[in-house]
């Protein structure tokens, strides 16, 4: 791959509503990518390899737990300097940020809210420093948009619990060391409970094959009696809302860290229209090549906005489930339109991997897919607008 020469697209003069931290934050990780994700990213794409040495790099600027507070080893930082993280790493690669939506959102973050102090305590700080990767398990062969119907299940067995089931597209499975698992107990209720890589009858067969997110790693999590001691069980909530609480978190992270993919597509483009000369002058001086940067420029700037005042309400505790789930959706699908167009503008140099495009247009298929589909976020903000649910 080329040089990094990535140059940020501010075009509402956003900055000047970040504070001095968020600034800091928003460059430190900048820098990181610019160094330690952008020269080897795409030969790990290209081998379907999930480079596990950044993990360190990760734990070491504060991307594992950004906003789980510093006396569990998280970062103590507010929300929008997370979402500001995740819009630098997806910048880098969607499979990347990925890893730190995972480790933080879902997995630190219900240990975090979910569990009690032993766990917290126990595994927190270990997850924060990248010494233990976590994977969550919600997804199942037959239950995806719909985790609700979930099969897995435990048992009580007096001084322990027995667990049996699967489940499916589980970003970084095969190498975890533990999981977050959703499960039904004998009456139906979904608890969540901590499996560790070393318990009896726990498998995590990796998924092979994927043309999207390749430098993230992606498998199943197979449950055969997996005895779980009783103090994995995580006591402070149950129900789908459980889960779904988790969601709230990792969506958010995406809903700014799509905008880093389409700022990284859109400058990409814009500088190969200025040097690319076809009929003699810069592509960048046809009208048709300047209607896709404009509106690849305002599609940008809508985002950030958009993500910006989202995170003020997280921040204020203010921000619901379905203005979360309206800016992924929106930012996902406004990323992976200005993917498909920037591609266009390099012409065959497009789809090489000698600039990043193709690589995020890959990865996008996945997130848009991911943490709810583009149809489940339509029908979440038409079920908060008319009240009436139309899932089933
Ligand atoms: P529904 O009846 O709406 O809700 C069930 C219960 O949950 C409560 N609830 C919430 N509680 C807390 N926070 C939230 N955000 C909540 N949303 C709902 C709700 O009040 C209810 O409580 P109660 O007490 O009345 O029982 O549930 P439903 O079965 O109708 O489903 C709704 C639907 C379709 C929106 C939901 O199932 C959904 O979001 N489906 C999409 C599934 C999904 O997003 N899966 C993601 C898997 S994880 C993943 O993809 C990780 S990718 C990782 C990476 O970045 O690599
Ligand atoms: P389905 O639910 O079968 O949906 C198929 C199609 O039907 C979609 O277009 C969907 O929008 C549509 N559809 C479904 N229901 C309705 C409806 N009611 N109305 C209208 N249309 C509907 N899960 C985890 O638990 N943990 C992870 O770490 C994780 N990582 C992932 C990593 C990758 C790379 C991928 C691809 C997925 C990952 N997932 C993970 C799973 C992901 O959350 C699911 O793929 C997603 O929720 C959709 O489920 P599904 O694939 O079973 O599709």
């Amino acid at each position: 791959m080329r040089p990094d020469l990535f140059e940020h697209s501010d075009y509402y003069l956003m900055d000047e509503l970040l504070s001095e931290e968020h600034k800091l934050v928003r460059d430190a990780t900048r820098d990181w990518v610019k160094r330690d994700i952008s020269p080897i990213i795409e030969e790990y794409a290209q081998n379907a390899k999930f480079p596990k040495q950044t993990v360190k790099g990760l734990a070491d600027i504060g991307a594992f737990g950004p906003y789980i507070p510093s006396e569990y080893g998280g970062a103590g930082l507010d929300q929008i300097s997370y979402g500001l993280m995740m819009q630098e790493i997806e910048r880098g690669d969607s499979g990347v940020r990925s890893t730190c939506s995972v480790q933080s959102s879902l997995v630190m973050y219900p240990i975090f809210a979910y569990g009690n102090e032993d766990q917290r305590k126990k595994y927190l700080p270990k997850l924060a420093s990248g010494k233990l990767l976590g994977c969550f398990g919600l997804t199942e062969p037959n239950h995806g948009s719909n985790p609700g119907g979930m099969v897995t299940n435990f048992k009580d067995m007096g001084d322990h619990y027995l667990l049996n089931g699967a489940k499916m597209w589980i970003s970084n499975s095969p190498f975890c060391d533990l999981a977050v698992v959703w499960a039904k107990n004998e009456k139906g209720r979904i608890h969540g409970l901590i499996v560790e890589r070393e318990m009896e009858g726990f498998s995590t067969p990796e998924t092979h094959n994927k043309w999207s997110l390749r430098a993230s790693s992606t498998g199943e999590l197979v449950f055969d009696n997996v005895k779980i001691p009783k103090e994995n069980l995580l006591p402070n909530k149950s129900g789908l809302g459980a889960p779904l609480g988790c969601l709230d978190s990792a969506r958010y992270g995406i809903a700014w860290g799509v905008v880093g993919a389409a700022m990284d597509c859109y400058d990409t483009a814009l500088r190969y229209s200025k040097e690319r000369i076809q009929f003699d002058k810069p592509i960048g001086g046809f009208q048709l090549q300047q209607k896709k940067l404009a509106e690849m420029v305002t599609e940008i700037t809508k985002a950030q906005l958009l993500t910006f005042r989202l995170g003020q309400l997280k921040n204020e505790g203010r921000a619901t489930t379905a203005q979360i789930s309206m800016a992924k959706r929106n930012n996902v699908d406004m990323a992976l339109k200005i993917a498909r167009d920037a591609r266009q503008m390099l012409g065959g140099m497009g789809i090489t991997g000698d600039y990043p495009i193709m690589r995020h247009m890959m990865n996008l298929e996945s997130v848009v897919t991911y943490e709810g589909t583009h149809d489940i976020h339509l029908l979440i903000t038409g079920m908060d607008i008319t009240g009436i649910p139309a899932f089933s």
